[in-house]
């Protein structure tokens, strides 16, 4: 087992890309490995706007109630230390699904109803190599991540580029959450819904896509599944179904997270009724952190570069595999979604597709050793990034300056020590630049951003990230009226 950073598959190419026989790795199509692999299936389901602060699990005493979050983590394992690529939806979302830092393409801010696909063609995405490891793949929820429609399209209109585009077999939810009655069905608009009927009605979905795999289980070759559920909870509208209403004791937001918590039940549920439980690795995070609300000892909240804006809940269970209770301090990525499924199938991933995702499974299995990460990138809605090394997080705002947290010792993040650690600023500043000039924080042969991006700032936060022609490309590209 692979106990550092990198899984499998990707040390291989790293390997092999060492040993100069590159031509092998200019564009390879994942392939299954020669190791038989494991293949559970695999849920994920990603809340909009769960801050840190807000499990039960994660801050006792919180005024919150999610008992199937908290029951995960008595029968997983609880990270501490998991970032969302991003501290808004859209560029996470793209992190989460092709496991690459979402600023290597301009993405800071989020899109509208309408916006086009910012996932280019031809890249992998999480759902697109499981489904070529045989997987059968399915969204149901806030996509996010931009399609084509026609502005006041009405039911029955084409969608085209969107989920089905990138590697899902089934989708069925909406583009972003202000259009959250606009639902899609496959790659049509279908008939409108009511705000509040939207969440119980994909939850239905989702249990019953389970369901369908649980009834072909008794058949010879059943097929895996991939099941990503981006919900649309806590976010706006607050809409929790009536069976949720009063029933929080934390007013309207608490019975809508509430509600959310219960979708996780009901899919735990579906996998029980299955008896797929033991067979599934179940994933449940958040996309950032929460809007307007920050929890101690966390500084920031959504849109933000410090800890509440991109530290986020990350519970993993996968019975048999993962030891119940297990707490992991490692610093992981939503963005390492990509190589842990790859390590998880056996594929092997080509050089042109996560760049910045490395397998966790080393941590699921309690096989590490060290950090599976050797460090990770943040960045914020207005286009600030951060580098985090160990203790060390090195801020680039855009206004060029620089600022320097130890969050061992100042989880907070109030002294900031760049002036104190010139030496420390240093080399997290030339690491941060190798990422950049090499398209990839993974090991491989170095790849093209879409955007140039450069650390220098001192332009009102948009000097520092220009497209390939050179002309300025805002810090916020495609945004709506509001973060998501
Ligand atoms: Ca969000």
């Amino acid at each position: 087992m692979q106990t550092t950073h990198g899984g499998g598959g990707r040390s291989t190419i790293a390997a092999l890309a060492l040993g100069a026989v590159g031509l092998l790795l200019l564009h390879p199509p994942p392939a299954p490995a020669a190791e038989p692999a494991r293949r559970p299936n695999i849920v994920f389901i990603l809340f909009d706007d769960m801050g840190y602060g807000q499990p039960p699990c994660y801050r006792p005493g919180s005024e919150f109630k999610t008992p199937h979050l908290d029951r995960l983590a008595r029968e997983g394992m609880r990270f501490t230390d998991a970032h969302s690529a991003s501290s808004v939806c859209t560029p996470t979302r793209y992190g989460v699904l092709t496991g690459r830092y979402p600023w290597r393409i301009g993405q800071f801010g989020v899109l509208t109803h309408t916006s086009p696909p910012i996932i280019e063609p031809e890249r992998l995405t999480v759902a697109s190599l499981l489904r070529a490891q045989g997987y059968h793949t399915a969204c149901f929820g806030k996509w996010h991540l931009g399609l084509r429609l026609k502005d006041g399209a009405a039911p029955g209109a084409p969608v085209r580029d969107g989920p089905l585009a990138r590697g899902f077999d089934v989708f069925y939810g909406y583009t972003e959450a202000r259009s959250i009655e606009a639902l899609v069905a496959q790659d049509q608009l279908a008939a409108r819904q009511p705000a509040v009927a939207v969440q119980p009605l994909l939850a239905k979905r989702a249990a019953a896509f389970i369901a369908q795999h649980a009834r072909g289980a008794g058949t010879n070759a059943p097929p895996p599944f991939f099941l990503y559920v981006p919900l649309s909870v806590p976010h706006t509208p607050i809409v929790p179904a009536p069976e949720y209403a009063g029933k929080s004791g934390a007013g309207p937001y608490g019975d809508w997270l509430f509600e959310g918590d219960a979708v996780v039940g009901q899919i735990m549920d579906a996998l029980d009724r299955g008896r797929l439980a033991d067979d599934t690795l179940l994933l449940v995070s958040s996309d950032n952190g929460a809007a307007g609300r920050v929890y101690a000892p966390l500084r920031g909240c959504k849109t933000s570069i410090y800890e509440g804006g991109h530290r986020e809940p990350f519970l993993a269970r996968w019975p048999g595999h993962i030891r119940a209770g297990a707490v992991c301090d490692d610093t992981i990525c939503l963005n390492d979604l990509l190589a842990t499924c790859a390590e998880l199938t056996g594929a092997r991933l080509p050089d042109n597709a996560a760049e910045d995702s490395f397998s966790i499974l080393p941590d699921l299995l309690g096989t590490a050793t060290g950090p599976v990460r050797p460090a990770t990138v943040h960045q914020s809605m207005r286009g600030d990034l951060a580098i985090r090394q160990g203790p060390w997080k090195l801020i680039f705002l855009t206004n060029g300056r620089r600022e320097l947290y130890n969050l061992q010792d100042d989880l907070s993040e109030t002294k900031d020590l760049a002036a104190a650690k010139p030496d420390v600023v240093a080399r997290l500043q030339q690491l941060m630049q190798t990422y950049i000039a090499n398209g990839r924080s993974t090991p491989g042969a170095p790849q093209r951003n879409a955007v140039t991006v450069s650390l220098s700032g001192g332009a009102g936060g948009k000097a520092g990230r220009k497209n390939k022609a050179g002309k300025v490309k805002g810090a916020r590209p495609r945004p709506s009226a509001e973060p998501e």
